[in-house]
């Protein structure tokens, strides 16, 4: 009978760890703080967070401090704020920030891929689509 009692007490244990790691989300999110280039005030953050079919990510965008009325293009690049790389994901997924007349803007995308471990991203906020090179903030995405 002793024997069996404590046979119990171990397999509960086991069983609730198991379900945990079922449930668990496979990939962390991503976030990141933006700051402003070359002396400018904009502020802002983004987060980076798996779809529910685990097939790409969920990105969200926010600008503060930036010139009402402007529309800002902006991806997930692959490097760093330090470092430029391409666009993660393809063009096409990002549409633009417009800026209110309070100085905010929002944006939202659903990219088709998923960031890896092995990599660094970052989000830019690039000036204009006739001013793609100007980056008017910038922030490194991490975990
Ligand atoms: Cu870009």
């Amino acid at each position: 009978m002793r024997s069996s009692f404590r046979l119990a007490g171990l397999l509960v244990p086991a069983v609730f760890l198991t379900s945990i790691a079922a449930t668990r989300v496979p990939v962390a999110d991503w976030t990141a703080k933006l700051a402003g280039k070359d002396g400018r005030k904009v502020t802002g953050s983004a987060t980076v967070k798996p779809t529910a079919d685990g097939k790409g990510v969920d990105v969200q965008v926010t600008i503060d401090g930036d010139t009402p009325g402007a529309t800002r293009p902006w991806h997930i690049h692959t490097g760093s704020c330090a470092k430029s790389g391409g666009v993660f994901g393809g063009g096409r997924a990002y549409s633009p920030i417009i800026v209110d007349a309070k100085g905010h803007g929002e944006a939202k995308a659903t990219v088709a891929a998923t960031p890896a471990d092995t990599t660094t991203y970052y989000v830019n906020i690039h000036d204009s689509a006739a001013a793609m090179s100007i980056i008017v903030a910038c922030g490194d995405l991490a975990k």
